[in-house]
């Protein structure tokens, strides 16, 4: 395990201090903001790491002698060295640098759906899916003949693990499963789920977008194939994720995309494919997007990850207490095992309009279907109000969401 850091309890006034967005003013009252499953803030330290970058040591990598070229390259290959360590991955060269979750999701679909699955083969996903992990498997399935199986849900957004076991058959081809839905917070028992792939053979793609950044990781432990997660709901920067992915199944995948890095030798009747990870690195990568991952790795882990993971469950808990006994208010999504996200509806007010007076009170959540319309159909909402936080988040702010919801309340009634 990479936990080794000293469990403490955080001390969360000094950590707000890091983060100078949190400073603002929004419609003259100060920021709450509890949407961080979309997107998170950013640390001074990742900050001062871009201008530094910027400033000093910018140039493209992998390609000259010059000190620029060797000085970026070697920063870029150490953030992957960071990134490798974060999850525990056994080799760096596991570790892809692509766009975000979604483009490292749609390259397993294209460099391994497109190759190993075909006509009349199944792909297994979960109700819980947000769309990044169902449309490229329904454009391969459509593209192949293939079947779509969809893991159910019961009501607390928990998924049965009976009908999943039931899934598998001699089709069965992969399996696509999120870690934690985004939608509803419920975090999947996904290492049993991956063992139970692997007795039927079928490799597995986590969609780690929501667990990443709240979670100890060790992709070693949990056995997954591959596993993909996004920079800038981790206090990086956008435009940069990772695609984690076993040696042994990169190696035998197609490259996603052609040109610059990817390829070891061109002409006009053959080109010859570089090696992991550089056979899916095509053209220049973010390369300062990359470095200040590095640096986000290095702030979340001078904090802790396990430390993190137990203040947010506690704010979550406390969050989860004070709304869902308000009057006319529904927590929707009620797992027994759940990440930071808190999906709920007031009863006679649209989601939208809540968002919008929680605006004006300076707090900002996410309202609509989340990227997840099927969970949202599961449900028979047309869209939820979402409040996900971040170990930046304090109890005082969960405060002001119930007053914020009182006052929704009290403008409909
Ligand atoms: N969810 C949310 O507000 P990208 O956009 O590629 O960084 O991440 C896509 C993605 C994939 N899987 C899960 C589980 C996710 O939550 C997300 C992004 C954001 O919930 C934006 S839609």
């Amino acid at each position: 395990m990479n936990a080794a850091y000293p469990k403490r309890s955080l001390d969360v006034e000094k950590i707000r201090g890091d983060f100078p967005i949190l400073k603002l003013q929004v419609n003259g009252k100060p920021l709450v903001y509890l949407d961080n499953a979309a997107s998170s803030q950013m640390p001074q330290a990742v900050i001062d790491r871009i201008v530094r970058y910027q400033s000093e040591e910018h140039s493209n990598i992998h390609r000259a002698v010059h000190y620029l070229s060797e000085l970026a390259t070697k920063e870029f290959e150490e953030a992957r060295v960071k990134v490798q360590k974060f999850i525990n991955a056994k080799e760096s060269r596991e570790v892809i640098f692509t766009r975000g979750t979604t483009e490292a999701i749609n390259l397993v679909m294209h460099g391994y759906g497109r190759a190993f699955i075909g006509r009349g083969d199944e792909i297994i996903i979960s109700g819980l899916e947000h769309h990044a992990n169902i449309v490229p498997w329904q454009m391969l399935a459509e593209e192949k003949g293939a079947v779509l199986r969809v893991i159910p849900m019961n009501d607390a957004g928990e998924l049965l693990i009976d009908e999943f076991e039931a899934l598998f058959n001699a089709k069965t081809k992969f399996l696509a499963l999120t870690h934690v839905s985004n939608a509803l917070g419920t975090i999947n028992p996904v290492k049993q789920m991956v063992a139970f792939a692997h007795k039927h053979g079928v490799p597995v793609l986590l969609d780690g977008a929501q667990a990443a950044p709240h979670q100890v990781l060790d992709v070693q432990e949990l056995d997954c194939d591959f596993y993909a997660f996004s920079g800038h709901k981790m206090c990086g920067p956008t435009g940069i994720g990772v695609l984690y992915g076993k040696a042994q199944m990169l190696e035998k995948m197609q490259p996603y995309q052609g040109g610059g890095d990817m390829i070891l030798s061109v002409t006009f009747e053959k080109t010859t494919y570089n090696v992991i990870p550089a056979k899916f690195e095509a053209g220049t990568p973010p390369i300062m997007a990359a470095i200040a991952l590095g640096a986000a790795i290095d702030y979340l882990q001078s904090i802790g990850m396990a430390n993190i993971e137990a203040y947010e469950h506690e704010l979550l808990a406390y969050a989860t207490e004070q709304v869902s006994s308000m009057p006319g208010v529904r927590v929707i999504g009620t797992a027994k095992h759940k990440a930071a996200v808190m999906s709920f509806e007031i009863k006679g007010v649209h989601p939208h309009d809540v968002g919008t007076i929680l605006n004006s009170e300076g707090i900002a959540i996410r309202t609509g279907h989340h990227c997840a319309q099927p969970v949202m159909q599961r449900f028979h909402v047309p869209a939820t109000a979402r409040a996900s936080f971040a170990f930046y988040n304090t109890k005082s702010e969960i405060d002001k969401l119930v007053v914020g919801i009182r006052k929704v309340q009290e403008m409909f009634s």
